[in-house]
């Protein structure tokens, strides 16, 4: 093929590209084009096989030509193919129309769960005042639950609480009271004590305010001082810090076989501030645990100097706290994973 017989055909293929292209107006189009003008049947790559067929003489300025025809029809097809991208995204823009008036989406976040928010409140007040962290297992021995805290086999005060069986010996602990055994087998007669033991423990309840799992706050203190006056002044410190400086603090006599005297706290109904209403069974007053002085029997089955050292517990129920510091009607609530009724904490 000659120079002149090329600039003719070239001529005439990028004429056919122009012309065709108006037509182009989809993706299949667009593939067909492509294939005509630019593809292995393409008048341009026939070009390209005549190559060998040129004079050598002329064969450099054919290759440029050919480059130039080339670099035409390919930005051709550039332009056509931007055009239609464009005009696709425009109508799938038009399709997924936002509408900005509609409100937002919000990401879904955690919040602390209220029983949590109770732990943390009352674990960060005592160990401010020094007190360590204890520990005990779900699972425990008759003994620590009741045998070493002043309760014998067979001893009418063990109905004071149903507790659940898992084996001859072996229970679900009942209360953190069991820690007090723990601690104090560690310790081995030495004091002072100044423990706190957040935990879960188990009975055979079932009501809106009594729940067959709970969570309990056992507090412990053994030194060769402590008096009923510092317990009275903790515990009194505590529910203001829980309740607020506004509650009003009331101290009762009691019984627990572990303490001696043994006391129970109440704070004065939120609902009615203590006129009398059937939230607090119209006596102004809600109870929320239960303490005393350790009782020489316990100090002595734990191996402690009952003449040496004295000492205080004191027993919270967490879940009852946190049913009257958010209003919480029923002690189910706090397990039933409902995210409607824990979404309310969120802000808290
Ligand atoms: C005791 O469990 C004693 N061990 C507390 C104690 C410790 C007294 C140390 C003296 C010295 P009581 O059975 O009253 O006491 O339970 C304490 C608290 O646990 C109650 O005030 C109540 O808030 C909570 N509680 C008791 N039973 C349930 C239940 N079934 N569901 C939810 N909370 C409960």
């Amino acid at each position: 093929m000659t120079i002149a017989e090329f600039q003719e055909k070239g001529e005439a293929a990028l004429k056919a590209c122009l012309l065709e292209v108006d037509a182009v107006s989809n993706l299949d189009d667009l593939n067909v084009f492509k294939g005509r003008h630019l593809g292995k049947k393409s008048a341009l790559t026939g070009f390209y096989q005549m190559m060998r067929s040129v004079d050598p003489a002329e064969r450099k300025e054919f290759g440029i030509l050919l480059s130039r025809l080339k670099d035409k029809i390919e930005a051709v097809y550039a332009k056509k193919a931007s055009e239609i991208e464009a005009k696709l995204l425009s109508e799938k823009m038009a399709r997924k129309k936002v509408d900005i008036t509609l409100p937002g989406f919000y990401p879904l976040a955690g919040a602390i769960h209220p029983y949590q928010k109770v732990v943390r409140e009352i674990t960060d007040f005592f160990v401010g005042l020094g007190f360590d962290i204890a520990d005990g297992p779900e699972v425990e021995s008759d003994e620590n639950n009741f045998a070493k805290m002043n309760i014998p086999m067979d001893h009418p005060a063990r109905d004071m609480q149903d507790s659940f069986s898992i084996a001859e010996g072996v229970v679900l602990r009942s209360h953190t009271s069991a820690v007090q055994a723990r601690v104090m087998a560690a310790m081995k007669g030495k004091a002072p004590i100044k423990v706190i033991c957040p935990g879960k423990v188990y009975r055979r309840d079932n009501d809106a305010t009594h729940s067959h799992q709970f969570g309990q706050i056992e507090g412990l203190v053994i030194s060769r001082d402590a008096t009923f006056a510092n317990l009275i002044e903790i515990l009194t410190k505590l529910l203001r810090h829980l309740f607020g400086e506004k509650r009003a603090v009331r101290f009762r006599p009691s019984f627990f076989p572990f303490t001696e005297p043994s006391i129970e706290a109440d704070i004065s109904c939120f609902e009615c501030d203590g006129k009398g209403c059937s939230f607090c069974k119209h006596t102004g007053w809600i109870e929320i645990l239960g303490a005393g002085m350790v009782h020489p029997n316990v100090l002595r089955l734990n191996g402690y100097d009952a003449e040496e050292l004295q000492g205080f517990a004191f027993g919270l129920g967490i879940d009852r706290i946190a049913m009257l510091k958010y209003g919480i009607d029923d002690i189910k609530r706090l397990y039933a994973d409902e995210a409607d009724f824990l979404a309310q904490f969120r802000k808290e």
